[in-house]
């Protein structure tokens, strides 16, 4: 099958993180298409930016569509633009917030998620109650590194990140950290040996998540709110996401 993976900020470097995330859990029947944002803002850590990324990571889905891609992996934290998504896609789209913190349900009762600013630990805290997972997410913690920092070897993140879970686990009766990022995806190994409990990158599980849908045979519903948008004429510079021709019900 073929997984499309987005990152929605225009840095490939971090694309080139993600994908290697992605690839080293696909399974082998499995090929990971990874993407880059053509445009907009070089990361994502607040709401205006995640709706200028939301176009261009819409443009990717509709390539993805194009290209016959049998699913679709939103790998950013704040899973921008996760329903307009699935409702331009045939396959399933997994945000990674969305799958990490089902992940970390299975294998615990209450899990941590470690992220970058404080201003996107507030849009984590937002998504973890529009998730319903209130029940299970015990505190969204911020390390005030900047995404683009997590790149930076002078900015010493993999102790802050460690930091942070250390004291999420003592202080919050956590049993799994979320990484609250898809920069972070390289340093899950490193995190959860220092740690001794799972550690779940999201960017990892959406891959496997959707491995498993398309599996089952299962692709998004093309009922209620997420059938393919409307037909109509969109106008001036964003003629071209009017929507593709109707694909079958
Ligand atoms: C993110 C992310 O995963 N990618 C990005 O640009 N911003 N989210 C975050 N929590 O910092």
């Amino acid at each position: 099958m073929r997984i499309q993976v987005i990152n929605p900020n225009s840095s490939a470097s971090m694309t080139a993180t993600i994908a290697a995330a992605a690839r080293a859990v696909a399974a082998p029947g499995s090929e990971i298409i990874a993407a880059t944002a053509r445009g907009g803002p070089v990361s994502i850590e607040g709401h205006y930016e995640e709706a200028v990324a939301t176009i261009a990571m819409l443009e990717e889905v509709r390539r993805g569509e194009a290209a016959g891609c049998d699913a679709h992996v939103i790998a950013c934290f704040g899973d921008p633009g996760l329903l307009a998504a699935r409702e331009i896609a045939r396959g399933p789209v997994l945000g990674i917030a969305e799958a990490a913190m089902h992940a970390a349900c299975f294998i615990a009762t209450g899990f941590s998620i470690v992220t970058t600013l404080t201003r996107t630990r507030i849009i984590a805290e937002q998504l973890v109650r529009n998730y319903g997972m209130e029940h299970a997410c015990r505190r969204v913690r911020a390390t005030d590194l900047a995404v683009l920092e997590l790149e930076d070897p002078a900015s010493d993140a993999r102790a802050k990140i460690i930091a942070a879970c250390e004291r999420a686990l003592d202080e919050d009766g956590s049993g799994a950290i979320v990484l609250g990022c898809a920069g972070m995806a390289d340093l899950t190994a490193a995190v959860a040996q220092a740690l001794g409990v799972p550690v779940i990158d999201g960017v990892a599980a959406a891959v496997k998540f959707a491995e498993a849908l398309v599996g089952l045979g299962l692709g998004t519903s093309k009922r209620g709110d997420l059938a393919y948008p409307l037909a109509k004429p969109y106008r001036g510079g964003l003629a071209h996401l009017a929507p593709l021709a109707a694909l079958p019900a």
